[in-house]
């Protein structure tokens, strides 16, 4: 039945561009959207962004620091609001934006004519879109992939009648374009500016035709009559890797063709199914499901049916997703992923740092994906030596910094003069603790040795950044609670202020992150007491008058209880200082927050919705966070299953698939915990090869809701906790060791392991 659901199906094109489905090599993206009379691949390179890097830091800043401090101290927020505003945007407010490539257009010599019957899929197993219809009795199929080996997207055309493929092939770019022409009578080749002083792009596409064809090329188009099967290869390089993208593009897809299809296919598929093949989930949904088309099954879940079917499609869809757009050697995920079709895309199809661009990386270590996380680490680097420059220019700090955007050169200066989101420093900050987690589920000793000056520095700049409140505390000021707004007692309402709860969980959190580090690589004993120290005089995590974790460091009531953001619980998730287990007290105020938020209409947008689902999993509530995956799938799930924001918006996905994988294992504070927030409606099922931390592999089976057996494999050695519901046993593995229990938690199959039956503190 898992093998069912990996299929996306639908029996009509693509109406509009939700309803087209995604491919994606990490560096190329497309949307195919399957029309009878044209195929239209609507084209991304992860690079074409308008604009080259800008120096934004504000001049005014750093003599305006102390006055903005004081401001903020006094609680004259309006004013030092109006200072921030002026003195603290960067110049020019907005940072670089992503734009798409452009369209290949193909129209079939058939033309759009009423067909006999149609399909369209995209098959999670092998990263392929298939559509498949049938014409006067010739079954036509065209199937689409990108294709990480060989560096260029695909589309093969092929009919069951000898000679009945024909049509003509043209790419577009509505601006920005330079040339665009076919050229030895097989290939088109477009070429632009994105800009500006931005990139220079080609776009290329070649084709190999079969069977008594005739081919050629007429100013930019391409045109095939009368072949059995054409195969095209679609390339695109930009200045961003390539001094010459033109030729770059040109030496993909003419390498790319002379291979033959089923050669270029079982290349992408083996490397594709490398990573998508580690983790499967079977949540045992009724299997008449798996072939209805997916819009009619999103429909039925709407109409409150259940199909946990979908839910596991949805999950492995999130893992597509991420396969498709961070690979090794590509930029990291956009608001959009690689699937941007705007040329002012909503906010601008950057990096959001403020939650959106954690969230893309949240499934990437717990669904066995862990080197879809590496272009996030790559790009940190790129944003290390502007992220210094800011520091030092805007705070006269050491350390790098980061405030809530961030772009392809990796700019660090504030985006926007908005001031819910605006003067927030705690971008790299967060950023590293991915660093960190990488290190955590791996233990991958030679990464660490190399993240931890990173890390390092992103603390390093908190050292002098942090400031002594009113009280004795150090805190984080100017900064804000992304993005929420607290009412003073006076009746004025405000977003600037000193310590608000996430930063110090943040902090909290980085500096036992670079004080571990530093144990395990036996340096910096020094930086690493002090770390600690300053830790212990952040502000302490406070419980406000309707018993709510406190969101600043105040009790202020907020103008909207129902916000978007739940940036105070960062510390449920994806932090771990809040746990039921160790701090049953802040774990019972995260669940006021929680409950507040949803009553006043939170969740409304689909990364939020996507959050709550982690949040109430590590409270534990299965049920509760089981109600969020629906409300995600009803209310914010388009029809091709991408996230809807609205508009669409990557992070939900992501988030939600997360979420999916948290209520099913979790492995924070030295505890492997099976099943924790397992829900009555999905009493049966099995998950193999999620991770936890600790290097640990972990498959489980459960039936009647209950689990029945589970098994770890230890990469390296490995000493944890393993829990499932009150219940704990000890395990000490070795190296490649493994251990197998039965759902009372007794072993069956063990390398080495020390049992000792003890209860968890509840
Ligand atoms: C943050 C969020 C918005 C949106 C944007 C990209 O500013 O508050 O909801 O997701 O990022």
């Amino acid at each position: 039945m898992s093998g069912k659901e990996t299929r996306l199906i639908y029996t009509r094109p693509a109406g509009c561009w939700e309803e087209a489905l995604p491919i994606g090599n990490g560096r190329l993206g497309a949307m195919a959207h399957g029309a009878i009379g044209q195929e239209t691949l609507q084209m991304n390179e992860d690079s074409v962004w308008y604009g080259g890097p800008m120096d934004r830091v504000n001049p005014d800043a750093l003599p305006n620091l102390s006055e903005l401090r004081e401001l903020i101290l006094q609680g004259r927020i309006a004013e030092a609001e109006r200072l921030a505003r002026l003195a603290f945007t960067g110049v020019p407010e907005s940072q670089r934006h992503y734009e798409p490539l452009g369209d290949l257009i193909l129209r079939m010599g058939h033309g759009d004519v009423e067909p006999q019957s149609y399909s369209r899929t995209l098959d999670l197993a092998h990263a392929t879109v298939e559509v498949r219809y049938k014409l006067d009795g010739v079954t036509y199929t065209r199937t689409a992939f990108a294709s990480h080996p060989d560096n260029c997207m695909v589309l093969r055309l092929e009919a069951d009648r000898p000679g009945a493929i024909s049509f003509e092939a043209t790419l577009r770019r509505s601006r920005y374009l330079s040339a665009c022409c076919g050229q030895d009578g097989h290939t088109v080749v477009m070429t632009g500016v994105s800009g500006g002083d931005g990139v220079r792009f080609a776009a290329a596409v070649r084709a190999v035709a079969e069977g008594d064809a005739s081919m050629r090329t007429l100013g930019e188009t391409l045109l095939v009559e009368g072949a059995d099967a054409v195969t095209l290869t679609i390339g695109a390089q930009t200045t961003f890797r390539q001094e010459e993208p033109r030729e770059a593009a040109l030496h993909d897809v003419n390498v790319a063709a002379a291979q033959p299809y089923d050669r270029l296919l079982a290349r992408h598929i083996a490397d594709y199914q490398a990573l998508f093949g580690r983790v499967t989930l079977d949540l045992m949904g009724d299997g008449a499901m798996a072939n209805l088309s997916t819009d009619e099954r999103l429909d039925r879940v709407r109409h409150g049916l259940e199909d946990r079917g979908l839910v596991a499609l949805y999950f492995q869809f999130g893992r597509y997703l991420l396969i498709s757009c961070s690979r090794p050697g590509s930029l990291p995920a956009t608001l959009q992923g690689i699937w941007n079709k705007d040329f002012l895309p909503p906010w601008d199809s950057k990096y959001t740092i403020n939650i959106n661009t954690e969230m893309n990386y949240w499934p990437a270590e717990v669904c066995n994906l862990s080197e879809c996380h590496l272009p996030l680490f790559e790009h940190i680097e790129r944003m290390r030596e502007p992220g210094r420059d800011t520091a030092r220019r805007m705070y006269g700090c050491r350390g790098f910094v980061a405030h809530h955007n961030t772009d392809i050169w990796g700019d660090t200066a504030p985006q926007d003069a908005y001031i819910p989101s605006t003067y927030w420093p705690m971008g790299a900050a967060w950023l590293c603790l991915h660093l960190w987690e990488h290190y955590e589920f791996t233990r991958d000793g030679a990464f660490l040795r190399q993240a931890y000056p990173t890390m390092k520095e992103a603390a390093e700049f908190f050292l002098d950044y942090l400031i002594e409140d009113r009280k004795g505390r150090l805190v984080t000021c100017p900064s804000c609670s992304p993005e929420n707004t607290y009412i003073l007692p006076n009746g004025e309402s405000g977003c600037l202020c000193a310590g608000p709860a996430m930063d110090n969980q943040i902090l909290r959190q980085l500096f036992g992150a670079c004080s571990q580090a530093a144990q395990t690589l036996g340096v910096d004993e020094l930086f690493s007491a002090r770390l600690i120290r300053i830790a212990g005089k952040l502000p302490a995590q406070g419980v406000g008058r309707h018993g709510q974790l406190l969101e600043w460091a105040d009790d202020y009531e907020e103008i909207e209880p129902g916000h978007r953001h739940i940036s105070h619980l960062f510390g449920l998730y994806p932090g771990n200082e809040i746990s039921p287990r160790t701090t049953p007290d802040m774990a019972r105020a995260a669940r006021v927050t929680l409950e507040r938020r949803l009553t006043h209409g939170g969740g409304h947008t689909g990364w939020s919705r996507a959050w709550i689902i982690s949040l109430w999993a590590r409270l534990e509530d299965g049920a509760r966070a089981r109600e969020n995956v629906m409300e995600l799938l009803k209310r914010s799930t388009l029809p091709n299953l991408f996230d809807n924001h609205p508009p669409f918006q990557i992070d939900g996905n992501f988030g939600g698939t997360a979420g999916i994988a948290e209520m099913l294992l979790q492995s924070h504070n030295s505890v492997v915990s099976l099943l924790p927030a397992l829900p009555q409606e999905w009493p049966d099922g099995q998950v193999a090869g999620l991770k936890a931390r600790g290097d640990l592999t972990v498959s489980i089976t459960w039936r009647k809701g209950r689990l029945t057996e589970a098994s770890i494999k230890a990469g390296s050695a490995a000493v944890f906790t393993l829990a499932y519901g009150i219940h704990t046993i000890q395990a000490v593995l070795p190296p490649d060791g493994f251990l197998r229990i039965d759902g009372g938690l007794k072993v069956l199959d063990q390398q080495v392991i020390e049992p000792e039956g003890h209860k968890l503190k509840k």
